[in-house]
């Protein structure tokens, strides 16, 4: 079973919205399980503190290097060992690669930051890769590792369908955005559904959906779509 441990100062914040939908069904097969710890309970003084004053001044509060480390030793005797990881507005962004990765592996040890941060100590003693959802400031850690815990989820076996698995292969390091999508009725508001998704022609069908892939990508994410046309040119070399 795919082992998921949060260290948190919220743990009812787990498994919150991943025990309903597609990840909840799998939660309920037993393909993951999700063990959110309070931090606090490593706390050893009397008042149960997890954080302290920065050391050279400056506002807020940054979590005790102690105490982190003793809920990360209680978190990892537990089974096999698994990578750990702190989720953090300044690490490295995290993409569908290593959400690959950590999926394919036996799961994970997720460290929630709170307050201004993390004795700096304790992330390199662990090891601890820092990693981001992106370029905007959450309030702590914990809506990042849901989001993270998600995408990993539905990638282990027996949790998407045969159909959206080979989709997510097919399309490696270099997808493209999707293609826009349209159902019933033919005719909406004055709006039509352009006309060759109506044609019957599969191949023309598949010509469309890549042209608009390619443009759509182009246009919001030039980033993605360098990417996409270096791979396909490397591709193409290796096939000779
Ligand atoms: Cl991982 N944490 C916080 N607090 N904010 C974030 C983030 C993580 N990723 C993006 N913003």
């Amino acid at each position: 079973m795919w082992h998921a441990s949060i260290l948190t100062l919220f743990p009812e914040m787990f498994p919150g919205p991943l025990g309903l939908s597609l990840a909840g069904k799998a939660l309920r097969d037993k393909i993951w399980r999700c063990d959110a710890r309070d931090i606090r309970a490593h706390a050893t003084d009397r008042h149960r503190s997890v954080d302290d004053t920065p050391c050279g001044g400056g506002a807020g509060m940054v979590m005790r290097p102690d105490v982190v480390d003793a809920a990360m030793d209680a978190a990892l005797t537990e089974g096999v060992p698994r990578p750990a990881l702190f989720l953090t507005p300044r690490g490295r962004l995290l993409d569908q690669a290593l959400v690959r990765e950590l999926s394919a592996g036996p799961g994970v040890v997720l460290l929630c930051g709170r307050f201004e941060g993390v004795d700096q100590r304790v992330i390199e003693a662990r090891g601890l890769r820092e990693v981001s959802i992106g370029d905007y400031v959450l309030s702590g850690g914990e809506v990042a590792a849901l989001a993270l815990l998600d995408a990993c989820v539905r990638l282990l076996p027996g949790v998407m369908g045969a159909a959206e698995s080979a989709e997510e292969e097919s399309h490696g390091a270099s997808a493209l955005l999707e293609y826009p999508h349209y159902t019933r009725p033919v005719e909406w508001q004055g709006r039509s559904v352009p006309p060759v998704l109506l044609s019957g022609h599969h191949a023309e069908v598949a010509r469309w959906r890549r042209a608009e892939a390619e443009k759509i990508t182009r246009e919001r994410r030039p980033d993605l779509w360098a990417r996409h046309t270096g791979t396909e040119t490397s591709a193409r070399a290796i096939a000779g």
